[in-house]
């Protein structure tokens, strides 16, 4: 797990991302994309956008990037006591979405990288470690509930 102080040190940047999340969902969505085109195929609704400016004007895209950070941050600030949170979205993505723990790890290490580009005084080396050690924290429990579901992940 994370010492006290690790934690202080995701929820601190977390709060700094906290007022930009739309911005910032969407960029994550879009670089996951770009960086891992098979991860797009998942998405019925995203796998007809094909250029930059598509992917840019889509209010969807955007909606579901908000999504996606503000699932992650009521996750953070639960500090590892995250089972009510962690469960139905594992069983959503177990059983439903079919996303493979790998393409987890693509997207936590985008975000890791867009934080880093955004916020980088505020995101120096040991707050970079904490919270790879948070994400990793969540990937390994989703994994683990990926296991009760009979997903092989
Ligand atoms: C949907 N993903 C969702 C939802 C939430 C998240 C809250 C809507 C509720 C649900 O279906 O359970 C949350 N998604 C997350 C979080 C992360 C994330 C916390 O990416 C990462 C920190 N889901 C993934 C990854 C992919 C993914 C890596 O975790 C794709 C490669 C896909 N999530 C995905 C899909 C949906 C979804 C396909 C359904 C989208 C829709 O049709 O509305």
């Amino acid at each position: 797990g994370l010492s006290d102080q690790e934690w202080q040190k995701v929820i601190d940047i977390w709060g700094k991302v906290e007022p930009d999340l739309p911005a910032r969902g969407q960029e994550v969505i879009i670089s996951l994309f770009q960086n891992h085109p098979e991860t797009q195929d998942k998405f019925d609704k995203f796998k007809n956008l094909k250029s930059m400016d598509e992917m840019r004007s889509s209010e969807e895209l955007k909606k579901h990037g908000t999504t996606v950070l503000t699932a992650l941050g009521k996750i953070l600030k639960q500090k590892g006591n995250h089972e009510a949170e962690v469960t139905p979205l594992a069983q959503s993505h177990a059983n439903k979405h079919k996303i493979p723990i790998k393409y987890l790890e693509f997207i936590c290490e985008i975000i890791v990288g867009i934080i880093a580009e955004k916020y980088a005084a505020d995101f120096g080396p040991d707050s970079q470690a904490a919270m790879r050690k948070a994400l990793e924290l969540f990937r390994n429990d989703m994994a683990s509930k990926y296991k009760d579901f009979g997903f092989q992940g």
